[in-house]
């Protein structure tokens, strides 16, 4: 084979033709979108479908500048710089096969603390008609317990005290929002693309409570004029490994630093609600509707809740990845009984949907065994993540005398899993979470007191007054403690 090319620009026309590309001229393209948290996940979705767009229909109004807000976000700057912002997607099938499309809907890319003034600059730009975002769940700045604005984060503080210094999303946000009132201008659209039921009225929510502390004139211009549309986004994304980047290399002739790898599923549901002009996504596959609510609770409370049951019994008993999982017949058996009896009672009708329909594709997509999604990647940040994906089951459920076996077991094994550390073998488990201090100290105790996990307020709220639950938690941490033998507890909840 010949030797592979780097991707840029001036190699694009020149890579191997099993390598599909942008054919629109990159060069025409300005920048109609400034996208905050360019992770894998952006560039599966959302810069996907934008650069489908540009080649479907020719536009060239919907460039995408990408802001890394942190100084971790150096390195993916720096490689997408060096490569003209292209990367390759490459899409893995269950069965093998793997389509790979190299993106070049992503032109620009800005590291905020760099220059903080060019960031607010680009966002407040005459052009820009979205800001969008992917800054995880944890990125909203809000306490899981209240739901309200934590004012009291350090980084929030100083934004407060340094409006043109900002280091938080709310900061940038409000910053670039007065610069656009200040010449009266129309304000950009906020578009959040995280994983977070109403994510819209979410940012909405966050932004407001911090601009009414800077300059409550402006809260209330934000109030009245900015639209932050709802959405519900899905595609798995597993984290690209160092065999991904060799495959490309060997297999396609392109050396591309950071590429990214996905399912070949992928869905957008967006309420279509925004201040001025919008990509027509719709001529791509996105869905835009008059309200989300339904197709959002259905995705969270199936999809994401149920990578959440198989990582944390999966981390415990040993598996690594989700289908992994997939392929023992107790955890398949055990998600799908979660799915039925606990996740679906508690929705609603989704118009268009069959709910078993939409099961039986998710029951495929995690078992697909070329994405070989980590444990430790849905593990990630899980205490921002179970009390929006499983903790309302469960208390929904409570409140309609509703089964809550399935999901309790998965809150015993978290305790476990967060006081130590490891699977039942004892093998070291990878656990990244903001609150691991805490959940490890607060699990740590529950050989004395068996619902000392529970009282972690911010991620369980009021669970721990709730007789029910805390009766079959109790039951079942100790039985867990006494045996960690995760695999015989799902047994007896199943049969
Ligand atoms: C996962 C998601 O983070 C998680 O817990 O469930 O990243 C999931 O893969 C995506 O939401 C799929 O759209």
């Amino acid at each position: 084979m010949k030797e592979s090319l780097r991707l840029n620009q001036q190699n694009l026309y020149r890579l191997p033709a099993r390598v599909a590309r942008p054919t629109y001229d990159r060069s025409r393209v300005k920048v109609g979108i400034v996208h905050i948290g360019v992770g894998g996940f952006h560039r599966s979705h959302q810069a996907f479908y934008t650069d489908e767009l540009m080649e479907t229909t020719g536009t060239t109004e919907w460039g995408i500048c990408g802001v890394g807000l942190r100084d971790a976000d150096r390195k993916i700057g720096d490689i997408l710089k060096k490569q003209d912002h292209l990367y390759s997607l490459i899409v893995k099938h269950p069965g093998g096969q793997m389509e790979t499309r190299v993106i070049g809907s992503l032109i620009d890319f800005m590291l905020s603390c760099d220059d903080p003034a060019a960031v607010i600059a680009r966002m407040a730009h005459p052009e820009t008609k979205i800001v969008s975002l992917t800054i995880t769940e944890g990125g909203y700045n809000f306490s899981p317990a209240t739901g309200e604005f934590d004012l009291k984060n350090p980084d929030v503080r100083h934004d407060l005290a340094n409006p043109m210094l900002p280091r938080t999303i709310f900061g940038y946000l409000t910053a670039s929002l007065q610069q656009c009132r200040s010449v009266g201008r129309p304000p950009f659209t906020v578009q959040s693309c995280d994983n977070i039921q109403h994510n819209g009225d979410m940012t909405r929510r966050m932004l407001l409570a911090f601009a009414a502390k800077q300059d409550p004139e402006l809260a209330r211009w934000i109030e009245r004029e900015v639209c932050f549309p709802n959405a519900m986004v899905d595609r798995i994304t597993p984290v690209t490994t160092p065999s991904d980047i060799e495959y490309l290399d060997t297999e396609c002739g392109v050396k591309d630093e950071w590429p990214v790898t996905c399912e070949p599923f992928i869905q957008w549901v967006i309420e279509d609600h925004f201040c001025g002009a919008r990509p027509a996504w719709e001529t791509v596959g996105a869905q835009f509707v008059p309200d989300v609510t339904p197709y959002e609770k259905m995705k969270i409370r199936l999809l994401n809740a149920g990578h959440s049951v198989l990582g944390l019994l999966g981390s415990i008993h040993g598996h690594a990845t989700i289908d992994g999982c997939m392929a023992d017949p107790l955890f398949a058996t055990y998600l799908r009984r979660f799915m039925d009896f606990e996740a679906t009672p508690v929705l609603d009708a989704v118009e268009g949907i069959d709910l078993d329909d939409y099961k039986d594709c998710l029951i495929e997509r995690f078992g697909n065994p070329n994405i070989k999604d980590n444990l430790a990647r849905i593990c990630l940040e899980s205490s921002s993540k179970l009390p929006k994906f499983l903790i309302p089951t469960i208390t929904e459920n409570l409140t309609r005398g509703g089964s809550i076996e399935y999901a309790t077991l998965v809150i015993a094994a978290w305790c476990f899993y967060s006081d130590k550390g490891t699977s039942r073998h004892g093998a070291p488990l990878d656990i990244v979470d903001d609150l691991k201090a805490e959940l490890n100290k607060a699990a740590a105790d529950t050989p004395r007191d068996p619902l000392s996990f529970l009282k972690l307020k911010p991620v369980f709220g009021d669970l721990v007054r709730h007789q029910t639950f805390t009766t079959t938690y109790t039951r079942m941490v100790n039985a867990l403690y006494e045996n960690p033998d995760i695999a015989r507890q799902m047994q007896t909840i199943l049969f």
